[in-house]
């Protein structure tokens, strides 16, 4: 067994977290190591401010030409991919080839963006009256709050930040607290991005923070849209507060992922597919694998072969390339992990490997836990609430209809798949009476979504769209117009007046 990375624990600073401090600490030994001022309530006022008033000038440039930013971003995002991924690596403790795919996600978003700047269209539409015509126009919406969790640090900022700019928004981030550096460098790459590219500094303000800092975000009027990414608790938070004032959201919380796979699955395929959803990034992806329902037949022997896959999987410093699962974001989060082991076994789950803790004597303050796979008899409550951590539950059933019935049987609705070689199973998981879910696969694993789909998902996931397709439609506002060139004026539904 390889030792984590031990070495930045020198340089961890002590002292604790209040209010106006936030601190840059590391999952890797659980060090802190720099302390950085948060946002006062004056502080987050002024970047609002300063949005709001950049909004004004910002939307009445061009789109292609606010393409350019966008375009300007994506190039120096290229040019310091290998450093952005090691400040993912540091502190969200992604391993290196998923740091770099998640800076990756960045610039792909912003090739996509700079597409989007010039088709933001809007629709002609077949009118009922003589020399008049109706079309619909898409207008800049205005101040977008950006509320980020700490394992896309980076992704989930550039899909709202790439596309609310080319709409003509501005936007005030407020990341993680717990990872703040990832967010001064994204931020310092964006202000290096306007300047070269002659777009006003106000487009993007950066809030460091905690809670207060939120909450004074999305309760302020001049936010036009919140996009929230996190847990259901904090959704339930977000949504009510922000609708009170009429505000709009775009909401991306928590999901409890299942894969069903049946008789004629690949299981070559299923397997690699099933571990690497299951157990890629230590299991913090809100796409991540939680549930598998398995066939009765194939049940025992695709459990053996992947708790032999589980067996291999390498824990340790993220930085060594050999490296495929690193640490948890806190011990809290093995806390919760252990917690839900016992209620699974409570519940007549069997642990079928995992869920013990690694180099807790060298790194105490850090938390390396082997993912766990759990068999469990039924759904109960433990299996339908979504864990933040590398825990597998399985399942069986008989029928389609049933394993479609367990599947969509969770508040959560985000991902899904089937993995099946019969069109009908697959087709049948894809209908309108399958998978609830806002991303439904076949024979790939529920994470790892590339960035030209809507991402979101249903029910208690919140709902929102966001990334690629037409998502951007939730940061702009809509005016259908009627234009009359007539020298008439017919009335809609036929109606006389005057
Ligand atoms: C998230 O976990 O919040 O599909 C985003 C995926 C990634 C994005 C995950 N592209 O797993």
């Amino acid at each position: 067994m390889r030792r984590c990375g031990a070495d930045l624990d020198a340089a961890a600073a002590t002292g604790t977290e209040g209010a106006d401090t936030v601190l840059a600490r590391t999952p890797l030994t659980g060090g802190t190591f720099a302390r950085l001022p948060a946002a006062t309530a004056e502080r987050t006022d002024a970047a609002v401010d300063e949005a709001h008033r950049t909004f004004h000038h910002w939307r009445t440039v061009p789109a292609p030409r606010r393409g350019a930013l966008v375009k300007r971003l994506g190039e120096l995002l290229t040019a310091h991919k290998e450093d952005l991924a090691d400040l993912v690596t540091i502190e969200a403790g992604k391993i290196r080839s998923e740091a770099l795919g998640e800076v990756q996600e960045m610039i792909d978003i912003c090739d996509f963006a700079v597409g989007l700047s010039r088709q933001l269209y809007g629709r002609t539409i077949a009118g009922e009256r003589p020399g008049h015509r109706l079309a619909e126009t898409w207008h800049p919406l205005g101040v977008v709050g950006v509320i980020s969790a700490f394992n896309f640090p980076v992704a989930v900022w550039s899909w709202n930040t790439a596309i609310a700019l080319v709409c003509g928004d501005t936007v005030v981030w407020k990341p993680s607290e717990l990872t703040p550096l990832t967010a001064l460098a994204c931020d310092a790459l964006l202000a290096r991005a306007a300047a070269d590219a002659g777009a006003p500094p106000g487009v993007h303000r950066l809030l460091l923070g905690a809670r207060a800092c939120g909450e004074r975000l999305i309760d302020d009027p001049r936010v036009a849209l919140v996009s929230a990414t996190g847990s259901v608790r904090m959704g339930r938070q977000v949504a009510p507060r922000v609708a009170a004032r009429f505000g709009r959201c775009l909401l991306e919380l928590g999901g409890n992922n299942a894969a069903v796979v049946t008789p004629s699955a690949d299981l070559d395929l299923a397997v690699r597919g099933i571990v690497f959803s299951a157990a890629g990034t230590a299991g913090q992806r809100c796409t991540t694998l939680r549930r598998l329902i398995v066939h009765e037949d194939i049940a025992d022997r695709l459990t053996e072969r992947m708790v032999h896959a589980y067996g291999q999987l390498p824990l340790g410093d993220p930085f060594d390339a050999a490296t495929l699962v690193g640490p948890l974001i806190t011990t809290a989060a093995h806390t919760a992990m252990a917690e839900a082991l016992a209620t699974a076994q409570r519940d007549g789950g069997k642990l079928l490997t995992g869920g013990d803790r690694c180099f807790a004597t060298e790194a105490p303050d850090a938390a390396y836990v082997r993912p766990a796979i759990v068999r469990m008899p039924e759904q109960t409550e433990i299996v339908r609430t979504e864990t933040f951590a590398p825990v597998l539950y399985v399942l069986t059933y008989r029928t389609l209809e049933e394993a479609i019935a367990l599947h969509n049987d969770v508040p959560q609705g985000l991902s899904s798949s089937i993995f099946t070689q019969d069109q009908r199973e697959a087709e049948r998981f894809l209908a309108a009476d399958g998978s609830d879910c806002g991303i439904a696969n076949v024979n790939i694993g529920t994470s790892g979504a590339e960035i030209g789909g809507a991402f979101g998902g249903e029910k208690e996931t919140g709902g929102g769209r966001e990334s690629g397709s037409d998502a951007w439609r939730a940061y702009m506002r809509r005016a259908t117009n009627t234009v009359n060139y007539s020298a008439g004026l017919p009335l809609a539904q036929g109606v006389n007046f005057l």
